[in-house]
């Protein structure tokens, strides 16, 4: 085969990236170890920034997404007793979209046939080569066991954390991680919110997150030592601890159903530099996690794209090779802030097993000068909706 970009995964950003660069004309073709359904199984991400939206619309895929995406004009920190609720309309003027990422995947998955974007599922071996001339290339063993061979003239790895793309480039980069130690367990559960908008709360036994899908589908989530057994919480477990976490406003409004999904997700924070080498570009997870805190993956994994297309679709239309040659340094200075905030997120609401009372003091502080400053709620406002690109 032989395209203008061969794109590695076809999570968010390598879908997106594909919609983005087919939108112009360019062809591309994408490999993707897993299933359709496996890709569409993960549950994962549910509020989209502003840019993010943008970018969806940007390729015309986004009727469902505004009929259905529920649009949020704040968001709530409690700390067990009373909620802070910042209002991210009237500090910022703007707001953020509820929509799930499994819904979002669906939208661009369904509509790659009709725009001519190929995408090879339950591709197995991918291996790409000779990133460092001009002639790089794929190769993976299809579904039906072909050997297969892609030439294009760039590679994007959007093959998230566990990928091949960062591996065939780490040799001459660096990488900066922190792991917590906790993680997020998630139900999933047909039943409407127990509040109009998300929840994070910091209470004596842990952080606890209450979100939604729709207004008749609820995320929750509570964090976890990274060694629990999830067969530990059967639902009433689950239901019984978020009720206790979230505190008496929510848990009194909080109806309770059978789980439609429930997982651990183990927290980090991790950047891989630089973001590009030769004619592969790292895209998304692929480059960069952060934690759940701050809901910004999918965010940064959609920010990436708009730097990597915008490259890229210069370099189609003009030959010219200078915002390639930017894009590490461009996308990684949005990458470093949205880290930021979500680390400090994660600090402000989790229990860290180290902590002392004094730890606990400086968040219960911290929270005090949040509900008290409009200047504090503003920063949380700017970032949460999103920094510009
Ligand atoms: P993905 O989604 O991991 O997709 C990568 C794809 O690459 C495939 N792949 C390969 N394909 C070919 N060859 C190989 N060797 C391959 N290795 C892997 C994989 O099968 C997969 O299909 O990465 P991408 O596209 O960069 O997207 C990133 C987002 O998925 C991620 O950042 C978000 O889900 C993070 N996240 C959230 N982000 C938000 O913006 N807002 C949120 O509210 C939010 N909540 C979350 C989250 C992530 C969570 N978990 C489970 C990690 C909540 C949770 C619980
Ligand atoms: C979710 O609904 O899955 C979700 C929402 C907000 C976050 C993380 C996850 O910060």
């Amino acid at each position: 085969m032989k395209t203008k970009v061969a794109i590695v995964g076809a999570g968010p950003a390598g879908l997106l990236l594909g919609h983005r660069l087919r939108a112009e004309g360019i062809d591309v073709v994408v490999v993707e170890r897993a299933s359709a359904d496996y890709v569409l199984g993960r549950i994962r991400a549910g509020v989209l920034e502003k840019t993010t939206v943008d970018l969806v619309e940007q390729v015309g895929l986004d009727a469902r997404l505004k009929s259905e995406g529920l649009l949020h004009a704040g968001f709530n920190l409690s700390d067990g007793d009373r909620l802070i609720r910042i209002d991210l309309q009237d500090l910022v003027g703007q707001q953020v979209t509820v929509y799930g990422q499994t819904e979002l995947t669906r939208d661009l998955m369904d509509a790659a046939p009709e725009r001519g974007l190929e995408i090879h599922y339950e591709a197995s071996d991918v291996a790409i080569h000779d990133h460092h001339t001009d002639r790089p290339y794929v190769t993976f063993v299809s579904a039906e066991g072909r050997e297969e061979r892609i030439d294009a003239e760039f590679v994007c790895g959007c093959d998230g954390f566990h990928g091949v793309s960062r591996k065939a480039m780490a040799a001459a980069g660096r990488s900066y991680e922190r792991v917590y130690p906790f993680g997020w367990l998630g139900i999933l559960s047909d039943v409407p919110p127990c509040n109009e908008e998300l929840i994070y709360s910091n209470h004596a036994n842990g952080f606890a997150l209450a979100s939604m899908r729709s207004t008749t589908r609820s995320r929750y989530y509570i964090q976890v030592p990274v060694t629990e057994d999830i067969n530990d919480w059967p639902d009433e477990r689950l239901w019984d601890e978020l009720a206790l976490r979230l505190g008496p406003g929510a848990a009194a409004n909080m109806q309770r159903g059978p789980a439609i999904e429930k997982s651990i997700a183990p927290l980090r924070s991790f950047v891989f530099e630089p973001m590009r080498e030769g004619r592969l570009l790292l895209v998304g997870d692929s480059a960069h996690i952060v934690p759940p805190t701050g809901a910004k993956g999918l965010n940064l994994a959609a920010s990436d794209v708009h730097y990597a297309s915008t490259a890229l679709i210069a370099y189609f239309r003009k030959g010219d090779s200078d915002a390639v040659d930017e894009y590490s340094r461009k996308a990684l200075a949005r990458v470093w802030k949205s880290e930021r905030f979500s680390w400090s997120l994660t600090n402000l609401m989790h229990r860290f097993p180290e902590d002392s009372a004094f730890e606990r003091e400086m968040q219960r502080a911290e929270l005090d000068y949040i509900a008290s400053s409009r200047a504090a709620q503003t920063t949380i406002a700017e970032n949460y909706v999103g920094l510009p690109l």
